[in-house]
């Protein structure tokens, strides 16, 4: 190694001064770049004949190699260094607690506390249940048999599970909370159900989940006067307005008959809907009277018990009230 002793003995000072990538790439330039002093004694090589050539070639490559795993082990030294000081001093304490600017109630939340507090007022209790279901009690208690179009219409996700040999399903809606409080409690019932639901459907207006909130009044003499006395008093409080158009169309659900959807009454202002003026509607909820079918299923006698029922998508008054346009942007 006589011929590159001083090269050698270079690279041998030099790896001292190595201590950062910005040195370590200088240190590789020096010997190994384009005007490295072992590229250039490599490109000497050819003007050596073929024995001299070949042993000096050998010290070179030996040199060369040194110099290659110096800079391959160093570059891991100093990049664990880099991570080490890192995960020291950029390391997030999770226990910490929140600043108290970030965080807010999500609309859907808040839109069902409004909708808690103000059914709260008029007497009703709130009920809840799960959100895996029997078909029993999502469908057939409701007067949704076996193979009834709103079974298909609802779009339901079919778990894959049974519950005293009954299919289990994702519930469609909140009335099968109605049907359990209906079991375990004797009239008079007077609740609402607010809570997730899930439906096979995905695209601009509809999500696999949405919540609901449904209400259910049973006993000896509420008819379509209260429901439509109920809804209104709940209409202008949730859209804090005293004037408010609303219209009852004819519909159809299983579960209840006569059944209506409601309108109210709205205008458009810019892009802002204004709800309780001008001519134009909005469908915001479905309502009826209890089916009998329905009562019998629960062993309630419809010739002594009779009442009214109501269901609305939060998200959709949540929109309304509020101006969201896209509810996913929260
Ligand atoms: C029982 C008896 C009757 C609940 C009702 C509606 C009408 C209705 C939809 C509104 C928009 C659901 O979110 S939505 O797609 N709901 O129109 N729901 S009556 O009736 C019941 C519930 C339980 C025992």
């Amino acid at each position: 190694m006589d011929k590159y002793k001083d090269i050698h003995s270079s690279v041998s000072s030099k790896k001292e001064n190595v201590n950062d990538l910005e040195s370590l790439e200088s240190f590789r330039q020096e010997f190994l770049g384009k005007k490295g002093d072992i590229s250039l004694a490599m490109k000497e090589l050819g003007k050596l004949e073929p024995d001299e050539r070949k042993k000096h070639a050998e010290e070179l490559n030996i040199i060369k190699d040194s110099v290659l795993s110096f800079v391959k082990v160093k570059t891991e030294e100093i990049n664990n260094e880099i991570l080490d000081k890192q995960i020291k001093t950029e390391s997030l304490d999770v226990t910490l607690p929140v600043s108290s600017s970030s965080g807010t109630i999500h609309p859907i939340t808040q839109v069902i506390d409004e909708v808690i507090a103000i059914f709260a007022d008029l007497d009703f209790y709130v009920a809840e249940g799960p959100e895996i279901e029997t078909d029993y009690n999502n469908f057939t208690a409701l007067n949704t048999s076996e193979h009834h179009p709103a079974r298909q219409m609802h779009d339901t996700f079919y778990v894959n599970s049974e519950t005293d040999g009954m299919q289990n399903v994702m519930r469609t809606h909140t009335s099968p909370v109605q049907i359990r409080s209906m079991l375990s409690q004797e009239p008079p019932i007077r609740l609402i159900a607010p809570g997730k639901t899930f439906r096979c459907d995905n695209d601009q207006t509809h999500t696999p989940m949405f919540h609901q909130v449904e209400g259910l009044v049973i006993d000896k003499e509420s008819n379509m006067g209260h429901l439509k006395g109920c809804l209104e008093i709940f209409l202008k409080s949730f859209f804090e307005t005293d004037s408010l158009n609303m219209r009852f169309r004819p519909s159809h659900f299983p579960f209840t008959e006569p059944s209506a959807e409601v309108d109210i009454g709205y205008k458009k202002k810019g892009n802002q809907l204004i709800i309780g003026e001008g001519s134009d509607w909005l469908e915001i909820l479905g309502c009826g009277m209890v089916h009998p079918n329905v009562l019998r299923n629960i062993n309630i006698d419809p010739d002594v018990y009779q009442g009214y029922a109501f269901g609305m998508g939060i998200e959709r008054i949540a929109m309304l009230k509020y101006g969201i346009s896209d509810l996913r942007t929260y």
